[in-house]
């Protein structure tokens, strides 16, 4: 099958609170759109690229470039039989996972409507609705946190995340332990420490934490493996784990027991699901982390998350957690039991609305083949 068209879309859609982590602060959501038309049918993807470089290497306006000058011709170029052909023929791009991502999705999706498969039935899930908690940024103070965290649990999240920093680490995450003895608790540094903050973060073991994520540096996984020696809480990579590779080698060197795993980090879903089989054989469990996106690629997430080892819940939230009013047409909701239900239509099981979404797009261009 060959891709006759393409439409690339750049957004600008403000987030309901602006989001903080140890590094970086976001107000509003950048992601590029891509939607993928054949066979008369269309697939929809986002890479949810932020404005700058401070997650990973990527940025709505290298993604732009990315997208535009190699992804898009190689695509429109090649004949894609199935989903995964879209991994193997970006296999040679060095890095870049969220561009690649963006398609490697949209053709998932559209595949899933061709064949009236869902996503999730594609890749194998089983659950028919997965286990889910909100990401809490970086607060001003411990009683505006507090009064933050006491909303979501109103909401009924039953799993939260903390992000912190030096300075914004141990007190927050034990007024919230304090305050809520029973919820699942777990913290995120997004890459701010070094192996010097070993012993300080040795504190946080005491506050029963389901798990560490990234404390060390984006692109390290030894000095995890020997923090975790140090450390009872697991230790969850999320940056360090851009590929299946990464995944074994952080296995091999027992540098964490929980993958956050994002497949927009990793290149899409085929990569994800690799990582899902191995950490799974493994005896790792994993969860499905989030990047703030709209309601196109938190679908993809939702239906990744069915698969049999995200037994930890993710952090995809409700649509309202993130936005007034989102991109797609009926937006998830969370259900009383902290968790989203599974889409059982055709791909990703979202209906774009065309009109919002053209509303908020700040760039388009379209690609045909030649
Ligand atoms: O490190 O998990 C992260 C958001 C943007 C970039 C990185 C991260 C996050 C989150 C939010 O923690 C997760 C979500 O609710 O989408
Ligand atoms: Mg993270």
């Amino acid at each position: 099958m060959y891709i006759d068209r393409i439409e690339l879309r750049q957004i600008r859609l403000p987030y309901v609170t602006p989001f903080e982590t140890s590094g970086w602060r976001e107000t509003h959501s950048h992601s590029i759109i891509v939607q993928l038309h054949a066979n008369g049918a269309s697939g929809w993807g986002e890479a949810p690229v932020a404005s700058g470089p401070w997650y990973n290497e990527e940025t709505y306006a290298t993604a732009w470039v990315m997208l535009r000058d190699i992804l898009i011709p190689m695509i429109l170029a090649a004949d894609i039989r199935e989903p995964q052909d879209v991994d193997r023929l970006f296999a040679r791009v060095r890095g870049n996972h969220m561009a690649r991502s963006g398609i490697e999705f949209a053709a998932w999706d559209l595949f899933g409507r061709i064949n009236g498969q869902s996503l999730a039935q594609m890749l194998g899930g089983s659950r028919t609705t997965v286990p889910v908690g909100v990401s809490v940024g970086v607060q001003p103070d411990i009683d505006t946190l507090l009064r933050v965290v006491n909303d979501y649990v109103d909401a009924g999240y039953r799993r939260v995340k903390l992000k912190i920093k030096p300075g914004w680490d141990i007190e927050p995450a034990r007024a919230v332990r304090t305050t809520w003895p029973d919820l699942k608790l777990q913290v995120d540094a997004n890459s701010i420490y070094t192996l010097d903050h070993a012993e300080h973060l040795a504190q946080l073991d005491g506050l029963d934490l389901l798990l560490i994520e990234q404390p060390l540096a984006h692109n390290d996984i030894i000095d995890h493996a020997k923090l975790q020696r140090r450390l009872h809480t697991p230790i969850c990579l999320d940056e360090s784990i851009v590929s299946p590779d990464h995944a074994r080698w952080a296995i091999e060197l027992q540098a964490c027991g929980v993958i956050n795993i994002k497949p927009c980090r990793v290149g899409g879903l085929t990569a994800a699901c690799q990582i899902h089989a191995m950490a799974q054989q493994a005896g790792i469990p994993v969860w499905c982390g989030g990047m703030l996106e709209t309601g196109i690629g938190r679908a993809t997430n939702v239906a990744l998350a069915s698969l049999d080892n995200f037994t930890l819940p993710g952090d995809i939230s409700a649509s309202r957690r993130y936005f007034y009013r989102d991109i797609v047409l009926s937006p998830l909701e969370l259900n009383p039991d902290s968790t989203l239900s599974v889409p059982t239509t055709p791909g990703n099981g979202v209906t774009v609305d065309q009109h919002y979404l053209d509303r908020v797009t700040t760039m388009r261009q379209e690609f045909r083949r030649p």
